[in-house]
């Protein structure tokens, strides 16, 4: 529902709730709760709730941070999207865990009007990076995507988004 101009919520609907975005469109937004990623972790032992290519099922108990499967990157991508695209003020945190031969995997984050950002899937063992550092103020988030070039493989895993 479109607001005025500058000025307060009006409508009465609205008032006592504490879970509603303004994004940047100047359009109210109920924020989502709780874990948007689903299968974050890959313990389905399947690329359940990822769109993928090639297809193939690169979950993989090679490695994992948690639990028993991480996410194989090598020569593809996999990717979620959400049904509505999250602005950055609904979440809590958002991040994945990761570790690979090289250092120039990708993770991009694409927003609502298409512009991303791009982080880069950790060298070396396991370790944590931090996606709402590099979330830019006012964007909305419509899918997370993570492409294993040919250089060498990256695994994921504990992938999360928590409004
Ligand atoms: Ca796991």
């Amino acid at each position: 529902m479109p607001l005025k101009s500058g000025g307060p919520v009006e409508n009465e609907n609205l008032r006592g709730r504490s879970n509603l975005g303004l994004t940047s469109s100047g359009k109210v937004s109920v924020c989502p709760s709780g874990e948007q990623i689903t299968n974050g972790g890959l313990e389905t032992g399947d690329m359940t709730g990822y769109t993928y290519f090639p297809n193939l099922n690169f979950a993989t108990t090679q490695y994992a941070h948690t639990g028993v499967y991480s996410c194989f990157l090598y020569e593809n991508w996999v990717q979620q999207d959400f049904s509505k695209p999250i602005p950055k003020k609904c979440i809590k945190s958002f991040g994945f865990w990761g570790r690979g031969q090289v250092s120039n995997n990708e993770c991009i984050l694409h927003f609502s009007d298409d512009t991303e950002v791009i982080a880069y899937i950790p060298q070396g063992d396991w370790q944590y990076v931090d996606l709402l550092a590099i979330f830019p103020d006012e964007k909305e988030l419509s899918y997370i995507k993570f492409i294993g070039g040919s250089g060498g493989p990256s695994w994921i895993d504990d992938v999360s988004l928590i409004c």
